[in-house]
């Protein structure tokens, strides 16, 4: 910017100069017809270059002092770059408007969740979400449902992310590209990345079910919902884990829906959605986890025609949630059936 300013400046002066000089030159021959009003309209030209180019001058100055605010910041700016994890954590553990009762720092956190929320900022909705669970106390409906989208989406983006790379890893495989190959390499680090930040994630969520929220569950309907949620999560860990550990998760999953089932059946009507959501996930379990595609028909089967059953029981306030369930598990109940006739045929 300032070499432009700087090269338009030069170029002025050197115009002004022009003109003066060739002014000189018709002055010879202009004088004798109108000498004096030649020479002014010269020298006011001359006088508005001159003008311009100490306005110009100034605005250098300017810019000068600009350059000095930006180096200023510049160490400020180069502070900030190491975003990391923490850096948004500690931004609301120090707060000043945290500052207060315990009750006050649980509102303020709850609406920043709901804020992130709408934001779509899930990363500072789980942080929050955290924070808040870790302050301990029975969470209320709106809390628990907050924690769960917060979680479902970080880790759902981690997902997809996960099947990308795991496609891409194996498409270079079949095309027999050698693991040593630099693109290949590329895959495979993305994918570390991808499943450490799964791990991380999902044992975060676990561990806050585990030591702050159970204990202090009183409602069953909750503990229908914390329970199937480890099961979502120790079966999210499971899809991306190999041999001996891939075991342990599978094993904790399934404990975890069956004792999340058992409390369904004998506490929930068949219709409740929180029962609903749970058999269909547990249905998924059994088709892609344990490769069963029968026991998945059976569960789904189960709890479609149970539902259907006690539809007159279906709830104002959340027959669309049930229904919707339903529907998704029966377009799975259609898909699976008709695989497996497939097969046998
Ligand atoms: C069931 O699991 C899927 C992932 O497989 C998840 O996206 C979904 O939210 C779960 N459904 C319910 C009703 O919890
Ligand atoms: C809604 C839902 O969970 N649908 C599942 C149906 O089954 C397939 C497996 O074939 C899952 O991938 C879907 O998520």
């Amino acid at each position: 910017m300032r070499l432009f300013v700087g090269t338009l400046l030069v170029t002025m002066l050197v115009v002004a100069m022009l003109i003066d000089d060739s002014e000189g030159y018709n002055r010879g021959r202009r004088r004798r017809r109108n000498k004096r009003s030649m020479e002014d309209v010269a020298d006011e030209e001359l006088v508005e270059i001159m003008q311009e180019a100490r306005s110009l001058l100034e605005e250098l100055k300017d810019l000068d002092d600009l350059d000095d605010m930006a180096a200023e910041r510049a160490p400020m700016e180069s502070r900030g770059a190491g975003y990391e994890d923490n850096v948004v954590y500690r931004r609301n553990t120090e707060d000043k408007t945290m500052a207060g009762s315990a009750d006050e720092k649980r509102r303020t956190l709850l609406q920043r969740a709901k804020v992130a929320e709408q934001a779509e900022m899930y990363e500072d909705m789980v942080k929050c979400m955290k924070e808040l669970v870790e302050m301990g106390g029975k969470l209320s409906t709106e809390e628990r449902n907050l924690l769960s989208v917060a979680y479902k989406n970080v880790v759902g983006s981690r997902r997809s992310a996960w099947r990308v790379v795991t496609s891409l890893d194996q498409k270079k495989a079949d095309e027999g590209v050698d693991e040593s190959d630099s693109a290949r390499q590329a895959v495979k680090w993305m994918r570390e990345k991808v499943v450490t930040d799964l791990k991380k994630l999902c044992g975060d969520v676990l561990t806050l079910i585990d030591k702050f929220v159970l204990p202090t569950v009183e409602n069953q309907e909750n503990e229908v919902f914390y329970n199937k949620m480890k099961g979502d999560y120790y079966r999210y860990l499971a899809e991306i884990s190999e041999g001996s550990e891939r075991e342990d998760m599978v094993t904790k999953a399934k404990e975890s829906y069956e004792k999340a089932y058992a409390k369904a059946t004998t506490s929930l009507t068949p219709t409740n959605p929180i029962r609903l959501g749970l058999a269909l996930n547990w249905s998924v379990f059994h088709y892609e986890i344990r490769k069963d595609p029968k026991e998945a028909c059976r569960v789904a089967k189960e709890a479609f025609d149970a539902a259907i059953s006690d539809i007159d029981q279906l709830k104002e306030d959340s027959y669309k949630d049930s229904t919707l369930i339903m529907q998704l598990i029966r377009d799975n109940l259609t898909l699976w059936t008709s695989e497996q006739d497939q097969g046998k045929n």
